[in-house]
């Protein structure tokens, strides 16, 4: 059933995407460059923020939803109709990089998410210190995600670098889908 309106709303040239990660990682300064907004104004996101994109004649509705410990309980209201979860990763953060992991594994067994493919944006690519796409890949047992279609792409809010890929990635897939179900 859900599928069946997926398919109605992409044939609509409209997609909902879920932006998660946890808290720091940089989902709202993406969003703010991606609509060419400030990114030097943003501040820790309590509740959620929906931003509309347009993007190759498609029409992205993006969910930035705080990331943080306390507020984790409520992305489960988010997850209803999503087209796209992009989990936003910070690749300086070594120490919570097997946390990210665990939230990960933890939404990709929400069975309101099991039609949603995953883009997972290796951010802050413009330090030199970050992790490399490898690592995360690996931090996060991408290999092993069988449920959903998924892809990784080093990104940095900061530069803009990889972004406009994601979206391509995200827009590419859906077409796909399209086809395949
Ligand atoms: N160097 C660097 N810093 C970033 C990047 N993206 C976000 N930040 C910084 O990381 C911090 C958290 O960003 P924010 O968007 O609030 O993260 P959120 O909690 O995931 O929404 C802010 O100080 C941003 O300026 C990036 O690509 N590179
Ligand atoms: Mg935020």
């Amino acid at each position: 059933m859900l599928s069946v309106l997926r398919k109605a709303r992409l044939k609509d040239k409209e997609m909902r995407i879920l932006m998660l990660g946890l808290d720091n990682a940089g989902k709202t300064t993406i969003v703010k460059r991606m609509i060419n907004e400030d990114i030097y104004e943003v501040s820790p996101t309590l509740g959620f923020i929906i931003k509309t994109i347009d993007h190759e004649g498609y029409k992205l509705n993006i969910w930035d939803v705080g990331g943080q410990k306390t507020l984790r309980t409520y992305w489960k209201n988010y997850f209803e109709k999503t087209d796209t979860l992009i989990w936003v990763v910070d690749s300086t953060d070594r120490d919570r990089l097997e946390d990210c992991s665990t939230e990960l594994k933890g939404l990709l067994m929400e069975e309101r998410l099991m039609g949603a493919s995953l883009l997972v944006f290796k951010n802050k690519s413009d330090v030199t210190s970050a992790m490399d796409a490898n690592e995360v890949r690996e931090g996060l047992s991408l290999d092993e995600i069988k449920t959903h279609r998924w892809k990784i792409i080093a990104c940095s809010a900061m530069t803009g670098q990889g972004l406009a890929e994601g979206l391509d990635w995200v827009l590419q897939d859906a077409k796909e889908r399209l086809f395949l179900y």
